[in-house]
C-alpha cells in the first residue's frame, strides 16, 4: 500500500464510564509494538505522546451522568487535535474509552468539510453507542459518541457539532447489545447497521464491501472506530463491557484487510482497551495486529475480489 505518515495520538480518556483502566491503553499499544509494526510496513510513524483534556469545570457528581465535564474537556481537546493532525497524516487515536470518539470524529468531520469532502464512519462495536445524555440509563458517556456526531439533541455543555456526520454515511458492524432507547432511535435513521446474526448468516465481507463502495463512489474520507468489544471476549478479554458472541480473529482481520485494500481509511480509533483486565497483553497485541492489517500487513498480495456480484 502507499506509504503513509501515521500519527499516534495517545488519548488516555477514562471519563466515559465508571470502571477505570482505559487510561493505560495508549502505553499498552506502545508496549505491544504498534509503531514498530507500522514502520515494518514501510510507513512513517510519529508518536505525539499523550494528550490531556482541555480545561473544564470540576465534576461534582450531581447529575445522572458520570464525569460529564471531564468528557467535555476531552472532546474540546480532541476536536482541535484531530483537525490539526488530519492535515499532517493519518491519525491513530490510542484510547482511552469510546467517549474519545465524540472528539475524534467531530474533529475529522470538520477537516473533511474544510476540504469539501464527505465524512464516512465505520463503527466496529458490540454496541451502537447512539445514546444521548438524556437517553442513557447507565450515565456512561462512552455510550453516546454516535449520538453526538450525528447531531442528536441533548448534549448541552458539549461543543457544538459543526459538521454532523450524515446518517447514511455511517455503518455499524458487530452489534449484539443495543439498549431499548437506542434501538428505537436507530430504527428511524438511515444509519446502516449489521448485527451478529446478520454477519453469521451472510458473512461480514458483503455488507462491508457495499459500504466501502459507497464511500469510494462519494469520494469520501473514512474514519474507522474499532472498539475492543467488537471482538469476542474469548480472544479479546481486556474490555469492561464484554458481550459474548463477537467477531472472530479472522473476521477482524478480514475487515481490516478489506479496509486496507480499499485505500479509503483516513483516520482510526483504537478504543476501550482496559489493560488492567488483559491476559499477558494478548488483547493489546491483537489490536496492534488488526491495526497492522488495516495498514498493509498481509500474507500474500492478491487481486481484490468483488464481494458484490
Ligand atoms: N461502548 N449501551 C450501554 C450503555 O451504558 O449505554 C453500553 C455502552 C458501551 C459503550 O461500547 O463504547
Ligand atoms: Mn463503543
Ligand atoms: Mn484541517
Ligand atoms: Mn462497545
Amino acid at each position: 500500500m502507499k506509504t503513509k505518515t501515521c500519527i499516534l495520538i495517545g488519548a488516555p480518556v477514562d471519563s466515559g464510564k465508571r470502571r477505570p483502566g482505559c487510561l493505560m491503553g495508549p502505553d499498552a499499544y506502545r508496549t505491544a509494538g504498534l509503531a514498530r509494526a507500522l514502520r515494518a510496513l514501510g510507513h512513517r510513524v510519529e508518536d505525539i505522546g499523550n494528550l490531556a483534556p482541555a480545561e473544564h469545570a470540576p465534576d461534582t457528581g450531581e447529575t445522572h451522568l458520570f464525569a460529564p465535564n471531564e468528557t467535555i474537556g476531552w472532546t474540546n481537546r480532541l476536536i482541535r487535535v484531530a483537525e490539526e493532525q488530519m492535515d499532517r497524516g493519518l491519525p491513530i487515536f490510542l484510547g482511552g474509552d469510546h467517549s474519545l470518539s465524540l472528539g475524534s470524529v467531530a474533529g475529522v468531520a470538520n477537516h473533511a468539510a474544510s476540504k469539501g469532502r464527505p465524512q464516512f464512519v465505520l463503527w466496529l462495536d458490540a454496541h451502537s453507542d447512539f445514546h444521548t445524555p438524556e437517553t442513557t440509563d447507565s450515565g456512561n458517556l462512552h455510550g453516546t459518541p454516535l449520538g453526538y456526531v450525528t447531531g442528536r439533541p441533548g448534549f448541552g455543555g458539549f461543543p457544538k457539532v459543526e459538521n454532523p456526520v450524515p446518517q447514511e454515511n455511517i455503518c455499524i458492524m458487530g452489534l449484539r447489545s443495543v439498549d431499548a432507547a437506542e434501538r428505537k432511535a436507530l430504527e428511524g435513521t438511515r444509519i446502516r447497521y449489521h448485527d451478529m446474526r446478520e454477519i453469521d448468516e451472510q458473512g461480514i465481507a458483503r455488507p462491508l464491501a457495499a459500504f466501502l463502495e459507497t464511500v469510494a463512489a462519494a469520494g469520501g474520507m473514512l474514519h474507522v472506530s474499532l472498539d475492543v468489544d467488537f471482538l469476542d471476549p474469548m480472544v479479546a478479554p481486556a474490555v469492561g463491557t464484554t458481550v459474548p458472541g463477537g467477531a472472530t480473529v479472522r473476521e477482524g482481520h478480514l475487515v481490516m484487510e478489506m479496509i486496507c485494500d480499499s485505500g479509503l481509511m483516513t483516520s482510526l480509533d483504537l478504543v476501550e482497551l482496559n489493560p488492567f483486565l488483559d491476559e499477558r497483553g494478548r488483547t493489546a497485541q491483537l489490536m496492534v495486529d488488526l491495526a497492522a492489517s488495516a495498514l498493509g500487513r498481509r500474507v500474500f498480495d492478491r487481486p481484490t475480489r468483488s464481494y458484490l456480484s
